[in-house]
């Protein structure tokens, strides 16, 4: 540590004679390899100096600089980054810290294919940055050496990445391969709302390992509305049927039969729908 603490000290001294000269051809804007800030090709103990300057703010930080040079994701072109790039030029080792994957713990249907990505490594110039995917069950789900998921029958299943440098680097996401719905049903057949006021509606679904998405419409906009998460709205006096139909390829629906009663000085600024439940 010591030996790269003095080279960093050389630099920044040597940095402050340099200055005198431009920096003009600091062009990052397409820089082809991580850590090459003045887009020569490779990476060098120039590319470190232009990078300890910028982090003692000589230049001025560019998006393109960042993605370029900010080689531990830390936000920043910043010291950290340059010894990285000095280390890199003489030769030493660079080990693979951290890195993420493209999507977090989901839920697909059997046949459905989804493609796993492993990006953001940390450092950007670790030696290895290979992968390697392993299913913890490939009879539910397996995943290729790109990373493209294919699924067999429903279940859940561990999918990982595993560094190939660092083998106790590993990202896992839970794949849950669903089953389809077979019903789904309102909790209440009746409910009264104040005009204005909002619902959501309780969803049972049958079996419980499904995926619990449905699409929704309403036959009339201008008496009640409904979101995409299934929430009506009262808005006038009136009567509107609210469907839902299920998104796994069932088509189940849902139809609340909403309408109003006669309108009083009681009733008047109050709806009050019943739901009748179709299955498809
Ligand atoms: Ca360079
Ligand atoms: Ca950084």
């Amino acid at each position: 540590m010591k030996h790269f603490k003095r080279i960093i000290a050389s630099v920044l001294s040597a940095a402050f004679i340099i200055s005198v000269f431009s920096f003009g051809f600091i062009t990052a804007s397409a820089a082809p390899l991580f850590g090459d800030i003045n887009s020569s090709g490779d990476i060098n103990s120039t590319d470190a100096l232009y990078m300890l300057q910028m982090s003692v703010g000589m230049y001025e930080e560019t998006e393109e600089s960042i993605y370029c040079c900010d080689l531990d994701l830390n936000g920043k072109v910043n010291s950290t980054d340059a010894l990285l790039v000095l280390q890199k030029s003489v030769g030493l080792s660079i080990g693979l810290k951290d890195f993420s994957l493209n999507m977090g713990d989901t839920a697909i249907l059997p046949g459905e294919e989804i493609h796993l990505n492993a990006y953001d490594f940390n450092p950007r110039i670790a030696d290895n940055t290979e992968v390697e995917w392993v299913s913890s069950d490939a009879d539910i789900a397996s995943v290729d050496e790109n990373g493209n998921v294919q699924t067999f029958k429903t279940g859940k299943v561990t999918l990982s990445a595993k560094s190939v440098a660092n083998e106790k680097l590993v990202k896992s996401i839970t794949l849950t391969v669903a089953q389809l719905i077979n019903s789904v049903k309102v909790e209440k057949t009746s409910v009264t709302l104040a005009q204005g006021s909002k619902y959501a509606q309780k969803l049972t679904f049958s079996p419980v390992d499904v995926i619990k998405t449905m699409s929704w419409s309403s036959s009339d906009c201008s008496v009640a509305t409904v979101d995409a998460n299934g929430v009506i709205q009262g808005r006038k006096i009136g009567s509107a049927t609210i469907t839902g139909t299920t998104t796994d390829g069932t088509k189940k629906t849902v139809m609340p039969d909403w309408s109003l009663p006669k309108p009083t000085a009681m009733a008047s600024s109050q709806l009050s729908f019943s739901w009748l439940t179709r299955m498809g």
